[in-house]
């Protein structure tokens, strides 16, 4: 029970499990990994798919020969393992050359570079058959006011995305972008700071139909947002391409916690609202097994995050199918909420005398929506008590 086979469709970065527990205080207390490994462990504990940088893979300033030789042993492991490769993306903030950004650095020629950078490994994300492209622009931003100027850096932003979108139309590529926002960290403030803002950025763009968003659990988290709440927002809009799971205890540096830690009732309103939609995509674990902890704490960690998905997808169901539930649910509205509220047309709202001139306010106000009982259930419902 609770053991994750690849129809669960789990997938982890390379970097999460290879995360060697550097911080900006202390130096790595693991060995660094090789991808083989963590391809072949990562098959061994359930997962579908690993997803990578390309750095992850294929270390920056790399010969043409040692990239085609790293290409080709992991190439070997997925198809040993079956595991399969659904995203990638692009490591534009590790090198210092982007210590002011790729996409938007004031510097233009590091943003013609990083621009070259992503398009070649778009390509071969595509030859290893990933159809999810993942931008996380985390040194697009500033520290200070004068520094960047927000609405040219948003023009360079725009077309970064606009060239990208032309080149994975010309080459014929089954292949959509997802914008991963997060607020700060490392930059001081980040551009496309949260799922908001990035989908409102991406109206703007040529080929908007091209780009959706990633969301990661922490980052809005960092900004005292309800997760759940974004990811229904970007369901709503059709913009859900992939997703970042982890935890986060509030308002704090990105913790990275494995999925489940953190704000628990969050996690399981958010599984609730994934298992009720029509979300197909990966269930993309980006998290950072703690630094206290061995090479048994990474697997441990890597296990434990499909794990506490599969629980808490259990918990949700059991929340679902349980009558007082939808009793509950229905004494507070929730039925009465998917109703449109003039389905008679503006005529007939402007006409019906109840809705305002004989509407008495004061009685309808003391009508109880009855949330706390509800809430009590999903409480008992998570805690496993019912
Ligand atoms: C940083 C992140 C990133 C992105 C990654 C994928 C290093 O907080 O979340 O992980 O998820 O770059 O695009
Ligand atoms: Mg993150
Ligand atoms: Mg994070
Ligand atoms: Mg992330």
């Amino acid at each position: 029970r609770f053991t994750p086979t690849p129809a669960d469709r789990f997938t982890f970065g390379l970097w999460t499990v290879g995360w060697r527990g550097n911080d900006p205080f202390g130096e790595p207390t693991r060995p660094a990994l090789d991808p083989v490994e963590s391809v072949e462990r990562l098959a061994e504990l359930g997962a579908h798919g690993v997803t990578f940088h390309d750095d992850d893979l294929i270390p920056f300033g790399s010969t043409e020969s040692e990239r085609a030789g790293h290409i080709s042993r992991f190439r070997d492991a997925l198809e040993r393992t079956g595991l399969k490769v659904p995203m990638a993306t692009t490591n534009l903030f590790t090198h210092p050359v982007f210590k002011d950004g790729g996409f938007t650095s004031n510097d233009r020629e590091v943003r013609r570079f990083a621009l070259r950078k992503v398009i070649r490994n778009i390509d071969l994300a595509v030859e290893l058959g990933a159809t999810t492209y993942v931008a996380w622009g985390g040194r697009e931003g500033a520290e200070s006011g004068a520094a960047k100027d927000v609405r040219v850096a948003l023009d360079r932003m725009k077309e970064a995305f606009d060239l990208l979108g032309e080149y994975v139309t010309e080459q014929g590529y089954d292949l959509r972008f997802a914008i991963e926002p997060k607020p700060n960290e490392p930059r001081g403030d980040i551009l496309l700071p949260t799922i908001g803002h990035a989908l409102a950025f991406i109206e703007r763009l040529e080929r908007p139909e091209l780009v959706g968003v990633n969301p990661e659990t922490g980052h809005e988290q960092m900004a005292g947002l309800n997760f759940p709440h974004g990811i229904a927002q970007a369901l709503w809009a059709g913009k859900l391409f992939h997703i970042d799971l982890n935890g986060q205890s509030g308002i704090k540096y990105d913790q990275d916690f494995r999925f489940g830690a953190g704000d628990l009732r969050q996690a399981f309103w958010l599984v609730d609202l994934l298992e009720s939609s029509d979300y197909q995509g990966p269930l993309h674990f980006d998290f950072k097994p703690v630094r206290t902890d061995g090479i048994d704490g990474v697997w441990e960690s890597a296990k434990n995050c499909m794990r506490n998905y599969l629980i808490l997808k259990d918990r949700a169901a059991a929340f679902r199918a349980d009558p007082a539930v939808q009793e509950a649910l229905t004494a507070s509205r929730l039925d009465e909420l998917a109703r449109p509220t003039a389905e008679d047309g503006l005529k007939a709202l402007l006409a019906d005398r109840t809705a305002y001139e004989d509407f008495d306010a004061d009685t309808v106000a003391t009508r109880s929506m009855a949330f706390e009982a509800l809430d009590q259930l999903a409480m008992e419902h998570l805690l496993g008590v019912r």
